[in-house]
């Protein structure tokens, strides 16, 4: 997963590009990177890192100008290095730059295209940069001299006719404007925001609202699926729809953990969803477990907290805070390798053993994933004094991989790929263990006045929206994904196009 934001203001973009990113930091912590355009010049700073430790004060006295885009980055698999922080950059048509958020399902493909038939080089083995070079060979298809909106327009519809998957976009056409794009089903999320200047319109685009309204940006509409949008840089907003039939199923996975709950995605407050995510957990505790002997609802911090408040407060029982988060350490699911990831848990969260001692407790997660963080929990809360260790989880058993952007590991790293539920409680060592159900996950992230009524649900269902996926790809994406051949892959970038961000 990853974070895009870009810029047309009426006055310098630095600094507010930095902001942007630093709220949208949730969404990527190892890469951060801005390009801003001044008479026609690239000032751009990208490298490993937080944000906060990739720019530093002459950095940004550097990116100079009115216009910009930024991105920050999220590992995953084969992608650890600084060559393959974003945005990239191609000098030819006219000096393009591009931030992107999704993964390209036949990246490879369209790779062996653009290096055998388009002549076009490829320095890393992102489908971002793979992204960039087709829009770039389509804009020098379409373009003339000072390209016109309609160039932009007719650039993007070629490109949707070419990429499959789940991509949000942000591209700065040097000298010209900022163009943002979603992909045909809208799997990623992008919203475009406005701000009034007395010396003109600003416009902005993100990954999600919450960057809008930490900038003072009113939030104008989300990009539709199959739409571009590009803002010259005197500040017009020109839109259209470049994929006629489109089938909206934004990603499920974004209600359930990965956005801030103070944004709202296609019309859906993620907090919202997440409340009536904790109603539906209660009412499915309630029929299967009528006479249920939990004694406390403690969450796992920091995002099931508003589902296990709901969770307490439908059961009729305490809610109290038994973990102790260290802020200073990262997520956990974002940590690239098992052993990590392993460690960080034990380091990142501490039991209040009060809360636990000789009580029944209800655990309460987001998801389950890989159940290494479960597991652990669970054994923590035991060695806290708990009497009975039962656990939820606000999302259904992740069983298939996320190949629209999000690191979910290949199958047989997840816990419940090929596994019961009950096979499941036993891995983890819960004394019970429920799951919300997928109609209800979905229904919990509809709302009456909600535009979709379908999610990209495929890491819990296994049906993937943009019915390209063959078991040969997932295959493929196995090999590529675990993180045995992470492991193995770190070390200089290779030209195979395996994955996105
Ligand atoms: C972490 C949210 N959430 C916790 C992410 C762990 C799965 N994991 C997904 C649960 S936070 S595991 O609240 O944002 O910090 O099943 O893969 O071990």
């Amino acid at each position: 997963m990853c974070g895009i934001a870009g810029i047309v203001g009426t006055s310098p973009v630095n600094q507010r590009l930095y902001d942007a990113l630093t709220v949208l930091q949730h969404r990527g912590q190892d890469a951060a990177g801005i390009v801003t355009a001044v008479d026609g010049l690239v000032c751009m700073r990208k490298g490993q890192g937080l944000v906060r430790d990739v720019f530093n004060q002459q950095d940004m006295l550097e990116l100079r100008g009115h216009v910009g885009i930024g991105h920050v980055r999220y590992p995953t698999a084969g992608c650890d290095s600084a060559s393959e922080a974003q945005p990239f950059y191609v000098n030819a048509p006219y000096g393009i730059v591009l931030g992107h958020n999704g993964n390209l399902t036949n990246a490879a493909e369209l790779a062996d295209v653009l290096i055998r038939e388009e002549r076009r080089h490829l320095n890393t083995s992102s489908d971002s940069e793979v992204l960039l070079n087709v829009l770039a060979s389509e804009l020098q298809r379409v373009g003339t001299a000072r390209i016109t909106a309609a160039d932009v327009f007719a650039a993007v519809t070629a490109l949707y006719r070419r990429c499959r998957g789940g991509y949000a976009v942000v591209a700065m056409v040097i000298g010209h404007g900022i163009l943002g794009f979603r992909d045909p089903n809208g799997i990623r999320p992008l919203v475009l925001g406005r701000r009034d200047t007395a010396k003109g319109p600003e416009y902005m685009l993100a990954s999600e609202s919450v960057a809008l309204d930490m900038l003072g940006f009113g939030s104008v509409r989300d990009i539709a699926p199959g739409e571009a949008v590009f803002i010259d840089e005197q500040g017009r907003l020109n839109s259209q729809q470049c994929v006629a039939t489109t089938h909206h199923a934004p990603c499920i996975f974004e209600y359930v953990y990965f956005a801030r709950p103070d944004s709202i995605i296609d019309n859906v407050s993620v907090q919202r969803a997440r409340m009536r995510m904790g109603d539906r957990l209660a009412e499915k505790i309630r029929r299967e477990r009528p006479d249920h002997d939990i004694e406390v609802v403690i969450p796992i911090p920091d995002t099931s907290r508003t589902a296990a408040l709901q969770v307490a407060q439908h059961l009729g029982i305490k809610y109290r805070e038994g973990f102790i988060k260290n802020r200073y350490i990262g997520r956990t699911f974002i940590m690239p390798g098992q052993e990590q990831r392993k460690k960080s848990v034990r380091s990142k969260l501490n039991a209040i053993d009060l809360e636990f001692r000789n009580k029944n407790v209800l655990l309460v997660d987001d998801s389950i994933v890989r159940g290494t963080t479960s597991a652990q929990i669970i054994e923590v809360a035991r060695e806290a004094g708990a009497r009975k260790v039962y656990f939820a989880s606000a999302a259904p058993p992740v069983r298939y991989p996320n190949v629209y952007g999000i690191d979910m590991p290949a199958a047989d790293e997840l816990v419940a790929a090929g596994r019961t539920e009950e096979e499941v409680r036993q891995a983890i060592g819960a004394d019970w263990l429920v799951y919300q159900d997928l109609t209800d996950l979905i229904q919990a992230c509809r709302h009456d006045d909600a535009r979709v009524n379908e999610f990209d649900t495929s890491c819990f269902s296994g049906q993937y929206v943009t019915g390209d996926v063959t078991p040969e790809y997932l295959d493929r994406l196995q090999q590529n994904r675990s993180d045995a051949a992470k492991a193995s892959r770190r070390g200089p970038s290779t030209l195979k196009v395996v994955r996105g961000v």
